[in-house]
């Protein structure tokens, strides 16, 4: 398996069509999304663009739907819930369709929404997402981040490097890091493995959301590691559910 990692989706070279996608958005999208699915929820539908998401979620039963998101790292007004992992409850969401948009992450998705097979991983589901790349096997994979607004970001990278450390301990003959961007991402796995919510707390993002107010729930649960087994697969175009 040929591994490689680019921060943000724009960093995919032009007519590369991934044949297996892992995206990630540590704070806070795919770490939300794995914890709705956790919990119960019946998918959840990624849109980049808000009227997309008003129109299609509009189609939907409205006791069976919740619309989701972010800009900015603040609820968008009329939404039920913002892109906070740890409000995704069972209560809420089991058996609902999530419409969901952010600000990067479901942007990230979308870029990539042509890939193959396509899954989201964060930190708590990193080792179930891992097993099943090891089982399938594919002979390249893309590792995506989501950055902010089409820059770097340390937490996206720290995943990207616990991805393809677990993914070298279990199979170092079959796997080979194919640039440097991932290269960097181990270094700062290996750095900052012990101290994942340092790391996040210390990274531009998280230093933004900490402006915004109190997120030490969200700091928590974005850097617990392989927590949940939940594996979130695009089923259709933009769907995401457990697999
Ligand atoms: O950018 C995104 O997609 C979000 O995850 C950002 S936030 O953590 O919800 O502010």
């Amino acid at each position: 398996m040929d591994l490689s990692y680019f921060h943000v989706a724009g960093d995919v070279p032009k007519g590369l069509e991934p044949e297996t996608a892992v995206v990630i958005d540590v704070l806070r999208a795919t770490t939300t999304i794995a914890w709705a699915l956790h919990n119960g929820a019946e998918a959840v539908e990624t849109f980049a663009d808000l009227e997309q998401l008003k129109k299609k979620s509009h189609e939907w039963p409205q006791d069976s739907r919740l619309l989701v998101g972010e800009r900015g790292g603040k609820r968008i007004e009329g939404f039920d819930l913002g892109n906070s992992p740890v409000d995704v409850l069972p209560s809420l969401v089991r058996g609902k369709r999530l419409f969901m948009s952010t600000t990067n992450g479901t942007r990230s998705l979308d870029v990539v929404r042509n890939a193959g097979t396509l899954y989201t991983m964060a930190l708590p589901n990193r080792r179930a997402v891992a097993e099943r790349l090891l089982c399938e096997m594919p002979n390249q994979l893309c590792i995506i981040g989501s950055g902010w607004e089409g820059t770097y970001s340390l937490e996206d990278s720290l995943a990207a490097g616990a991805l393809a450390a677990f993914l070298l301990d279990k199979a170092s003959n079959s796997v080979e890091i194919v640039n440097d961007e991932l290269t960097a991402a181990l270094a700062l796995w290996d750095k900052w493995k012990e101290d994942r919510e340092g790391c996040l707390r210390l990274a531009s993002h998280g230093r933004r959301l900490i402006g915004l107010g109190d997120h030490d729930a969200d700091f928590k649960c974005c850097s617990e590691l392989d927590q949940i087994d939940v594996v979130p697969f695009q089923v259709e175009v933009g769907v995401l559910s457990a697999s």
